[in-house]
């Protein structure tokens, strides 16, 4: 008899643990309540609201995902290309359950999404997959994709808006990225957490002064 393949997971990554879930939270949440009453953040308020006098609550305005994590390859149960061959590496099967120590060393916050940026080890890229910077990624933006670090777009998605997948959060912070590689940052101002730099169209970026770290597991998930 024929055996049955291992049925493959939405996706794998590092799981933060439930202890780090809360930290993370206030110190970010922090961060939104502070970037809403900003005179900086208020001059571009249109591009959250669409109006120019209208406030925003940050707080409200993006949902908070279930469990913070940082995914590394999204595997939809095996439809996402390469997932058998990522699920089959030696690596992933060695590291399942294993501790990680992620480092986040900055925040991204546009109409979109709110998310932190992650600082990839060497270790920890032996399991960012091949290629999975530029997955999605609209043609026009693929060059500066390209010239990016591998690992740019490892990240916890920590809010969507409305009606926003939290894929976006990847594709808005190598935007970011590539943006600043070309030089096209705009205002900037000093925060207690670090410096907050405006990007146009309503993206914001928070270089913290100093990285966030946070304990996690590396392991699959399956709705
Ligand atoms: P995220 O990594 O930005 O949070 C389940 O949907 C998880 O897989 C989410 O955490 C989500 O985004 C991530 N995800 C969904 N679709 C994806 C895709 N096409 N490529 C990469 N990650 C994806």
């Amino acid at each position: 008899t024929k055996q049955k393949e291992p049925e493959l997971p939405l996706f794998f990554g590092w799981f933060l643990l439930p202890e780090e879930v809360e930290r993370i939270k206030c110190a970010t949440m922090d961060f939104l309540k502070t970037l809403d009453t900003l005179e900086a953040f208020k001059e571009h308020i249109s591009e959250f609201t669409g109006e120019a006098e209208k406030e925003v609550d940050l707080e409200q305005y993006f949902q908070n995902p279930l469990q913070l994590h940082c995914t590394t390859k999204f595997c939809d149960y095996g439809k996402a290309e390469g997932a058998k061959e990522y699920a089959e590496l030696q690596v992933v099967k060695e590291s399942l359950a294993k501790s990680y120590e992620l480092s986040v060393t900055a925040l991204i916050v546009t109409p979109r999404t709110f998310g932190a940026r992650v600082a990839l080890t060497e270790t920890q890229l032996k399991l960012w997959p091949e290629g999975a910077d530029k997955e999605g990624v609209a043609p026009a933006l693929l060059p500066s994709v390209e010239a990016l670090p591998a690992g740019s777009r490892a990240h916890v998605t920590l809010g969507c808006s409305a009606g926003v997948d939290a894929v976006q959060t990847g594709l808005d912070l190598l935007e970011i990225l590539a943006l600043q590689k070309d030089g096209k940052e705009g205002t900037q101002v000093e925060m207690d957490l670090g410096t907050l730099t405006y990007l146009s169209e309503g993206r914001w970026f928070l270089t913290l002064r100093e990285p966030i770290t946070a304990d996690t597991t590396f392991t699959s998930f399956s709705d």
